[in-house]
């Protein structure tokens, strides 16, 4: 059996939330409680606790998510943004046991782990929320302007609330995934900041895409080509890629790169260097006619890397050449587009540069220079609103150890905790 909490201002208005439930029908109810009492400029909470078979239970679940991730629209409006975070924080809640709904989070023993005397329980209890009061009043200081929302988060959210913010998370995400948290999550989780912030880890984990490293398999080669902005560390990438493919992984696969950046002076001598120490085949493309006999001219090769001239996201020309180079390919490989971003930009910049080269049509996005930001809620709101998966960081300037294959446990924790190269 599973759980489902449904709250509201009054008794009535918790059971019109969980009458408008699909499966209403199959449920039956077990607790209407009072959570939080009425004061001054404070409405009272009720929750009804209602249990569903977990059969039952598992069906929705799988209706839930039958969309597949890449098949969702790219642009999304506000409200489907909500409907995800909706449906993630549903799934999370989920975890939650009738009995015990911490069990399994930081700082919560299992059941009958050590006898302690109840009354030692309550004083442990009040001193945890007296902790979280002191929060608010500290995490209330950061922002004297109060969102909408700050004025009903409950002293045990205001410090992920606050760390969420600071992090540079677009904000109609945060305010979306504060009030979904706030509607779903069981009330016994939200005992304590620490159980609050867990519960957060684990939902903003599941809400950033990811692509998994894959090898070519045996006769087949992978393409991938950098594409973004100008300095972002395009080349460096390249360069830790191509050892990567070449020395790190278990397999040695033979690697060849091309340049299409012959505009900038240096720029060919600087892969060039990278290619004589690797001993890695390269060539250079001037015009867009000749990419595909470059290509040819490392079909050999098990990976071809691609790296190209940094364009201002602005600067339509440069964008159309590598346009005309995919274009005239010939369909002949598929080539993987990796947008290369910097993680130290805002949201909206890296949402703009997106945006200007989405005609290149995008597979994955890869972050740069992680070791020179605090914020990585940029990061995440990206990945988030595009619904494109992110493939690699890098995280310093040496080639090749400072790159890492994303993954959103990462993510979230240099998110929530700050940057911290040893968890990668
Ligand atoms: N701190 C830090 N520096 C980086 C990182 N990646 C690249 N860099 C540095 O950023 C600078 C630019 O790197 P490039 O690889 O030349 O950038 P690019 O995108 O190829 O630049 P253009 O070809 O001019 O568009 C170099 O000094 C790199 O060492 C990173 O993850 N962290
Ligand atoms: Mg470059």
């Amino acid at each position: 059996m599973k759980i489902l909490t449904f709250t509201g201002r009054t008794p009535s208005e918790a059971l019109k939330k969980a009458k408008m439930d699909e499966n209403y029908d199959q449920m039956f109810h077990i607790d209407t409680k009072e959570i939080q009492k009425k004061a001054l400029g404070r409405e009272a909470i009720y929750e009804i606790v209602m249990g569903i078979e977990k059969e039952l239970e598992h069906t929705t679940y799988q209706k839930a998510s039958s969309t597949p991730r890449d098949e969702r629209p790219l642009t999304q409006k506000s409200a489907d943004v909500l409907y995800d975070i909706s449906n993630a924080a549903k799934q999370i809640s989920k975890i939650a046991d009738v009995k015990d709904p911490l069990y399994g989070y930081q700082d919560i023993k299992p059941p009958n782990a050590s006898f302690e005397p109840k009354e030692l329980k309550e004083i442990k209890s009040e001193i945890s929320k007296l902790g979280d009061k002191v929060k608010l009043i500290q995490n209330m200081f950061w922002d004297e302007k109060a969102p909408n929302l700050e004025n009903h988060i409950p002293a045990e959210f205001a410090e992920i609330y606050r760390l969420a913010s600071q992090s540079g998370m677009n904000k109609e995400h945060l305010d979306g995934i504060m009030r979904t948290t706030l509607e779903h999550m069981p009330f016994k989780m939200r005992e304590n900041s620490s159980t609050v912030k867990r519960y957060f880890q684990t939902l903003l984990r599941k809400m950033v895409p990811v692509r998994l490293e894959s090898t070519p398999s045996v006769g087949n080669k992978k393409v991938i080509m950098l594409v973004g902005p100008t300095g972002v560390g395009k080349t460096t990438s390249v360069a830790k890629l191509a050892a990567r493919y070449s020395y790190l992984m278990q397999k040695k696969y033979k690697v060849g790169l091309v340049v299409l950046d012959t505009y900038r002076i240096g720029a060919v001598e600087q892969l060039m260097q990278y290619a004589r120490m690797m001993k890695l085949g390269i060539e250079t493309v001037v015009d867009p006619v000749d990419f595909a006999s470059a290509l040819d001219s490392l079909k050999y090769c098990d990976y071809i890397l691609i790296d190209t001239m940094g364009s201002s996201p602005y600067d339509k020309d440069k964008i159309e050449k590598i346009y005309e180079c995919l274009d005239g390919n010939d369909v002949k490989y598929n080539i993987d587009v990796v947008l290369v971003m910097p993680s130290s930009i805002k949201y909206e910049d890296l949402k703009a540069t997106y945006d200007n080269f989405s005609s290149l049509s995008i597979d994955t996005l890869m972050f740069t220079k992680l070791d020179e930001t605090r914020g990585f809620g940029n990061i995440f709101s990206l990945s988030y609103e595009t619904k494109k998966p992110i493939s690699y960081f890098s995280v310093g300037q040496e080639v090749p150890e400072d790159l890492v294959c994303a993954s959103s446990d990462f993510l979230i924790e240099c998110l929530l905790n700050g940057f911290n190269r040893s968890k990668a």
